[in-house]
């Protein structure tokens, strides 16, 4: 089954929308595997958005997603990587639609709220470097006792 990384960030966490979020993905039919909040580093930042180092915003990016707590999330499901990238809107929110996140609550491309990988190697890496196999979960809902 397919896994993607999404982590809310700063300003998502600040404006409570952790929830909200969370919600958003569950509703859709995704499965959550793995969650925390955390503070991210410069050098973890640096490698995460290592695909930017020479574009002008970098340093502003790397000051933005280390100025508070993230909330880092792995979410597993069929086509989960383009279908979450849906659900995030585009990267500008003045191009992001309406019903989207970065839609419905971002104005400003520094501040999206929302980060999700982009593919399928993306993931694997972005999920190796935020979390470690064991605070991973594979889990099947139907084989849980407490709702037969
Ligand atoms: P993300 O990686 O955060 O999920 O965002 P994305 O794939 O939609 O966009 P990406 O091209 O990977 O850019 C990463 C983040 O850099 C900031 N950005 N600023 N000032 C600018 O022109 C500019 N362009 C990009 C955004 O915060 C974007 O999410
Ligand atoms: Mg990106």
């Amino acid at each position: 089954m397919e896994r993607t990384f999404l982590m809310v960030k700063p300003d998502g966490v600040q404006r409570n929308l952790i929830g909200d979020i969370v919600s958003r993905f569950e509703n859709k039919g995704f499965q959550l595997v793995g969650a925390k909040l955390m503070q991210v580093t410069e050098e973890l930042a640096q490698q995460h958005y290592g695909e930017h180092k020479e574009r002008p915003f970098f340093g502003e990016l790397v000051d933005f997603i280390t100025s508070g707590p993230v909330f880092a999330m792995v979410w597993e499901g069929e086509n989960v990587i383009s279908t979450a990238r849906l659900l995030v809107g585009a990267t500008n929110p003045t191009e992001s639609a309406p019903g989207t996140i970065r839609g419905d609550y971002a104005v400003t491309v520094g501040k999206n709220i929302i980060h999700g990988s982009d593919s399928p190697e993306s993931a694997v890496r972005e999920i190796g470097l935020f979390f470690n196999e064991e605070e991973l979960v594979s889990y099947d809902k139907t084989m849980s006792t407490w709702i037969i």
